[in-house]
Order: C-alpha cells, then structure tokens, then sequence
C-alpha cells in the first residue's frame, strides 16, 4: 500500500503533483477552480489510504455489516470536513498563504450535494458519521441524482425553483466503480417454476432492463482510522440502447428514447409526483436503489461466507423510512426464485435481516403504492406481497381467532377506496426491529399509527432518539466556540464524548467566562449579518436578539404561528412607537415542496411581511425579518452558531423528533417550544428554567381537535383578530384583499394545527424571552448550560443505541498506518 506521508512536506509535494498530474495545469496558469480541485484530490489521498486499510481489515474480520438503505443523504460540504478529519487543516493555510489564496476562496467551489429533502436526509448523513467514528462496519447505500434538491430563489417574494446541476464543475470526491454496476428489471411477465411442487416459486421475464452504474464517496471517523463508504447508483441504459438505425434516418429523438427513459430514473430528487408519470418514476427509483443496493450486499457477502445460513449474522438492513421497503420483496426474489430457497427459509432469513425506522405519524406521510401500479411495474414483487400478506394474517388469525377487523386493519394491502400497499405494514411485518425517533414518538406510533402491530409484537418496538454530529455541527459550524469549549474542558476529547460539556456547566457562574461565550457568540452573529446582507440586501444588528426558525415549510411545523407573532410586535410597535422592544431580527430559513401551494403562499407572506416590517422605519429599529434564500445544510452551519433563540413550534404530536433543535441547543441557542419529538428530552435535560415552554401538549391537543372552533380565539383575543385582520385586509398585498385570502381561510377555517388556540401562550411566552434577555448573564447563564447538558443528542450515542437494541454490530478497529 502506498503511504502519502504525514507531514507539511509530504502534503505540498502532493499538492503540486496532484496539479500538475491530476489536473493537468501548473501553478502559474492554475485557475480557482483548479486549485479547490487539487487540495480536494490532496485531501482525498489522505483518506483513500485509511480506506485501504479499512477495507483490508473488514476483509479479516469478517464482520457484521451494517447496510443503510436510505432515498435521501444530506451530506454537507465535504472540503472542510475532511481536511479536519485527515488532520490537514492546518498545512493548508501556509501554503495557501504563499500562494496568496485562502481557505475560504477555496471553499467557495465546494458542492454541496443536495441529496435529500430535509431531517431524515441529514439523520442518514449524521448517522454514517457516528457509524464510521465508532468503528462500525457499514455502508451506505443511495441514490445519485443529477440534480439534487432544487435551489430556492424569491421573485417578487415567491419561490421559485432552479436545478441543482451539482456535478456540473465534476465532484472530486467521489470515484466511480464500473466493476461492480448491476442490471436490473422493470415491467414484464411471471410464469411457474415447472420445478417447484409449492408454487411459491416463479420465473420473472422482465420487459425492461436498466444498469445501475455505482460511484461512492468516503465516510470517514473522527479520531480513527475506520473510513467507510457511501455508495450512490446512477441509472443508465443498457449497451444496446442507443438506435443507431433511427440516427441514421435522422430520427433523432427516437433514437435516444430508451436511454433517456432508463437514466430519468436517477435524473431528480422526489419527481413531482402529483402525475400518473411521476408517481411510477419515484416508484422505480425506489426499486432500483434496493435492487442495485441488495446486489450488492450480496457480492460482498459472499467475498468472505458461502450457503445463506450465515446471511442474517452477517447483514443488517436498516430500512430508513418506508421508501426502500421494497428490498424485503427483492430479497425474498431473489433468494426463492433465483437461488431456490424454500419459501419459509427465505422468509425467516429475510425477517432477520431487515430493521425498519419510522419517521412520522402523519399518516399521509405514510406511502402506500397502488397495486395495479405494482402489477405492472413489478409483477413478481406484488404476487409475493400477496404471499407475504396471506402468510402473515394467518398468524394474525391464529392469535386472534375471528376478528375480521382486526385483520383488515392490519392486512398489508389496504382495500378501499383502491387496492394499495401500506408500505409500513410491509415493513414493520419483515423487520425484527422497529424504532421511532424519538420518546414521544415511539409511544405515539405504539398507541396511535401502529397499535395493533404493537400489540401483536410488543417486543419488536424500541425507541432510539435522534442525535446530530457535534463534528459537524458544532466543531466546524462554529469554531469560535468550540475553542472557547475545549479551552475550559482541556481538550478537544469532547468531539467523540458529548457527555463531556457537562464539565461546562460550572461555567455557567464565571461571569468571564459568560463574557466570553457572548462574544463567541456576538462575533457569530457579526459573520450572519454579513451572509444576511450579501444574500438579501438586509442589514441586521449583530446585538439583537437573533431569532432562527430554520426547517421545511410544513404546515404541522407552523411557520404561521411565528408569523402571528411577528405581525403582532409590527402591530404593537406600530401603536406605540415608544415601546421599549427588545431588538429581534427573526430569521427564517425553509423551502417548500414545488407542488406545496399553501406553503408557497406562506412564503410569499413571510417575504412581504418582512419588506413591511424592514421598510417600516418606525418598526425596523426595533425588529428585521429575513427569509434567507435556498436554506441548505451549508447555511444551516452559518445560522445555528449565531442564534440566540430556537424557534420548535410544532403542533404537539406531529414532529416526530426534529433534529435541529439539538443543534441549535449544542450551540447555545435558547429554544422556545412545544412538548413534541425531542423537545421534550431537551427540556428534561436542560431543565425547565433553560426553556421555554407553551402551548397544549399532544393529549390536549388531540382532545381539542375535536371540537375546535379557531374563530372562538379570533373572535376573543383582540390583537390575535388585528394580526389576521392586517393579512386578510391586504396590508401586506397593496392593499389586495385575495392574494392571502387563502391563508386566512385555512385559519379561520380548519386551523387543522391549531395554530389559533396556541397563539395567546405563545405571545406570552414571547414576552417572558424579553424579560429573559434583558438579563445578560442571565441568558448567557441559560445559553451555556443548554449547550452543556444537551451532549445525550450526539449521533454517536444514537448509533450505540442502534448497536445496542438493533444491530448487536461490534466495531473493528482499523490499525494505524504510521
Ligand atoms: N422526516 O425529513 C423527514 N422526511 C419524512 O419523509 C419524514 C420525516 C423527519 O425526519 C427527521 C429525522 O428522524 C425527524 O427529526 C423529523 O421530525 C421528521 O419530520
């Protein structure tokens, strides 16, 4: 094996012949691209050796694999990340120095790859951090999409959409692994397997092939050796695609028909699915993940073990969400049709290997898939859904003799109004595991969407709370304080030990060093301001109060509600222009899915609403609102170290966790919110008097819901009707009484979150934050001890929990190439 050697020296050499060899240029014609291009290569080289030794040690071992399926990866930029875990960073700025260029120059150039949607993606991203900092065998298995999540911009207020072509300038760190690509099949026919007396197994003809091409990018642990892989499928034609003989008759685009049917599969990110076209589109790029994924568990299985009956203490599937159930049918496929397996082997290896997590109790975020669409695009698959189905409710049966409800509720495949598969029923039926995300959730999914599972199988559900990088999200989002932490604490030992910011929490009386953190602080947000500035026009004061609710437009989430309260101090101040506000920019960051229409109109509110308040010069000495443009994992790193507030206003009961929370109390931001996913754990553990809270809980809150009448509160609660009247009046629309009519209707008329009977708690809790922070030390006292006692919500302690109740995985240390 090659060494790249450790030192400065070693590192420049590199550099120099990485431009010249890699990228073909010198330093006097180097371009920045260029340059970002070869550091990242430079880099890259320090990784691909541990990888090396990685792979060559799990060879070995042998071990147990963790196999993560997951639609969506939020990765984040990967220059930084990586400099900081191949300990390079500091060569850098010398030789940039020389050169001229910084760091951050550099940088500029540097992807984000926008693989996903929002909490889960980035949960997949923290947890393969944690997975490859605590030496555990596993890999990541995804979809790579030529364009990932779009790019929000505002026209006159509203969003508006832009590709996100993020390889277009190449991406260099990822490498591609035609050896390994796979074919698989989509439509076709089914037919007896003469051979087999059961039945059970048939012959799959398909009527389209497509490969899946395989690239992966490194994963590499904090303070370790172990780098494991991502590794992402692209969708590519097979090799006889192209028509040469309709080219030639100058058929041009019938020519290409077949390959760009095969490689749209891959090509976005969630097609919009409200088409008969993308729904099958976001159906066969589900199978194709699993398809191409589950190959290739196999090949490496079968690199170190022979026969199956080793399969299931070898792999485990982690199914993250409903969106790669499939590869339970494919397993079973492929284990009883190709490699004839008995029916009831394949099934109990199967029910061993997979492990399933839910994210959600909405239940229309619960994916079903019609069976005639199945029929079609998978034949095989749903004949053994049906299998598995009538299986399945025999045992249902058995346990509970003539209880046709019961079976009907629990069936795999729903009947009415149409025949479709409930994906989570598939899920929670082949896996051993099933976990929420957090403690709430895990006891709402056992009461409420998952009952009768749970009380058939009490034993398979476990919860296992989110948790975020500290790596990420604290040592490289905001560097100021993490030096100011691992001053006090001796050492940066904290970054793979969490729990160890509780040793700051007798800092939280040293009046120094309160100072200090508020300068931290302060100087995070002087770095905001300017993003704020650059992207918006906006000019914000780093002193005041720093608002933040960074998360997807969702209705449940109610950016409504914040909005409520921003009218409201608008409204105040406006009254009485000598009120004595606190100074507050709030800032909003979040986009909304391209066929979300009342969360698009939200939008639009939010920005017009925001060029009132920020135009008003009255107003805006006291109060800005921002919504920062395209919201991404980049910006979040810019937005969390600077926030002084922490906006989880969740209708209790409907967030399953929320991860942001977590970061945003790693650093120190005071959250304000309701009892729902982990602020609940939060509050426990900072304590009540570190946070604030209001509104019904999710007992209350359901008991409302059924007899709620939001035009009772309006009626009742004067500067409530004067917020909602200043919408509906047109005040933020010149006057247009129609172009946020919609959103007064949805509150006046269903408030399906309850956003009206919470209003007034959350105003009074708005108010009691002022009082709060015109103590300094008090909140500086808050702000810390929120950070120091929030280390539980490391992902490194969820991945133990994942080995612990799940995986029963053991890491393998990976030797040190010195
Ligand atoms: N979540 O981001 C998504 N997408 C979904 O389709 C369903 C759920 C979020 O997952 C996060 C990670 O578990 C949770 O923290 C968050 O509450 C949930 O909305």
């Amino acid at each position: 094996m090659r060494s790249v050697g450790s030192t400065l020296e070693d590192f420049e050499r590199d550099l120099f012949s990485n431009l010249y060899f890699q990228r073909g240029t010198t330093i006097e014609s180097a371009s920045g691209s260029d340059g970002y291009h070869t550091l990242a290569l430079t880099v890259r080289d320090r990784l691909v050796e541990r990888y090396a030794r990685t792979a060559a040690a799990h060879y070995d071992a042998n071990p147990r694999f963790v196999y993560y399926l997951s639609a969506e990866y939020l990765l984040g930029r990967q220059l930084r990340q990586n400099l900081l875990y191949s300990d390079t960073e500091r060569f850098v700025h010398p030789i940039a120095e020389d050169l001229g260029v910084t760091l951050e120059d550099l940088e500029s150039y540097d992807v984000e790859p926008g693989l996903g949607n929002g909490g889960l993606g980035r949960l997949a991203a923290c947890l393969l951090d944690s997975m490859a900092t605590l030496d555990i065998p596993a890999v990541g298995y995804g979809i790579r999409y030529e364009f990932g999540i779009f790019k929000q911009g505002f026209r006159d207020g509203a969003q508006v959409e832009r590709p996100d072509d993020w390889t277009f300038y190449g991406n260099p760190w990822e490498f591609s692994a035609p050896d390994d690509r796979q074919v698989i099949g989509f439509y076709g026919t089914t037919a007896r397997a003469l051979d087999d007396p059961s039945g059970l197994r048939r012959q799959w003809t398909p009527g389209e092939t497509v490969r899946g091409e395989p690239s992966h990018m490194l994963v590499p642990g904090y303070g370790t050796q172990t780098v494991n892989i991502i590794r992402l499928w692209q969708a590519r034609a097979s090799r006889e695609s192209f028509d040469l003989s309709r080219f030639g008759a100058g058929q041009y685009k019938e020519a290409v028909e077949d390959i760009v049917r095969a490689e749209n599969i891959s090509k976005v990110l969630y097609p919009d699915d409200s088409t008969e076209q993308g729904r099958e589109l976001r159906l066969k790029q589900q199978y194709f993940l699993v398809a191409c994924s589950l190959r290739d568990i196999i090949r490496r299985y079968r690199l170190r073990n022979s026969g199956w009956d080793a399969f299931p203490a070898k792999v485990v599937i982690q199914l993250n969400d409903t969106h790669p159930v499939m590869a339970v049918t494919e397993l079973m496929r492929l284990l009883v049709d190709e490699h004839h397996l008995d029916w009831d082997l394949a099934w109990s290896i199967t029910r061993r290997t997979f492990n399933y997590t839910c994210h959600t109790l909405l239940p229309e975020a619960l994916e079903t898939w019609p069976v005639s669409l199945l029929e079609r695009l998978l034949p095989r698959h749903m004949e053994i859904i049906y299998a598995i189905n009538y299986f399945f409710l025999q045992e249902v049966e058995a346990t509970y003799p003539g209880d046709a409800d019961r079976i009907r509720r629990l069936s795999i495949i729903q009947e009415e109004p149409e025949k479709r598969v409930r994906m989570a029923h598939l899920a929670v039926v082949a896996s051993t595991a099933v976990n929420g995300v957090a403690e709430l959730h895990t006891r709402l999914l056992q009461a409420t969407t998952l009952r009768d599972f749970a009380e058939l199988w009490p034993q398979k559900f476990h919860n296992v709370t989110n948790g975020v990088t500290p790596r990420r999200f604290v040592r490289l989002a905001n560097p100021r304080l993490s030096a100011l932490i691992s001053e006090r604490l001796g050492g940066e030992q904290w970054l793979t030990d969490l729990d160890r910011l509780d040793g700051l929490a007798p800092a939280a009386d040293d009046p120094a060093f309160l100072e200090r953190w508020r300068a931290a602080k302060r100087a995070n947000k002087a770095d905001l301001a300017k993003q704020v500035e650059k992207s918006t026009g906006v000019v914000i004061d780093p002193d005041a109060l720093c608002d933040v609710m960074i998360k997807r437009f969702h209705e449940y989430k109610r950016q409504h509600l914040k909005l409520l309260h921003v009218i409201t101090l608008f409204n105040r101040i406006r009254e009485n222009p000598d009120l004595d506000l606190v100074p507050r920019t709030v800032l909003f960051g979040g986009k909304a899915a391209p066929g979300y229409h009342s969360m698009k109109l939200l939008i639009r509110l939010v920005n017009a609403v925001a060029d009132a308040v920020n135009t008003d010069p009255l107003v805006s000495r006291h109060l800005k609102v921002v919504l920062l443009p395209d919201y991404n994992v980049s910006r979040a790193q810019v937005i969390i170290p600077a926030a002084d507030l922490s906006e989880q206003i969740s209708l209790a009961g409907k967030e399953a966790s929320g991860t942001g929370n977590m970061k945003l109390a790693l650093n120190g931001a005071v959250t304000i919110g309701t009892l729902d996913g982990a602020n609940i754990e939060i509050r426990d553990r900072v304590g009540a008097e570190n946070f604030f809270l209001f509104g019904l809980d999710a007992h209350e809150a359901a008991e409302a819901r059924r007899d709620y009448h939001p035009r009772e509160y309006y009626e009742r609660d004067p500067e409530l009707r004067a917020a909602v009247d200043a919408i509906a009046g047109g005040m933020f629309a010149k006057g247009d009484r129609g172009l946020f009519g919609p959103v007064v209707d949805a509150m006046l008329g269903r408030d399906e979150y309850l956003a009206l009977a919470d209003y007034r708690a959350y105003l009074e809790c708005q108010d009691r934050i002022e009082q709060a922070w015109r103590d300094p030390d008090g909140w500086a006292r808050m702000s810390v001890l929120n950070a120091a006692r929030c280390g539980f919500f490391s992902s490194d302690r969820t991945v133990r929990d994942y080995c612990d109740l799940i995986w029963r995985v053991e890491p393998v240390r990976v030797l040190d190439g010195g």
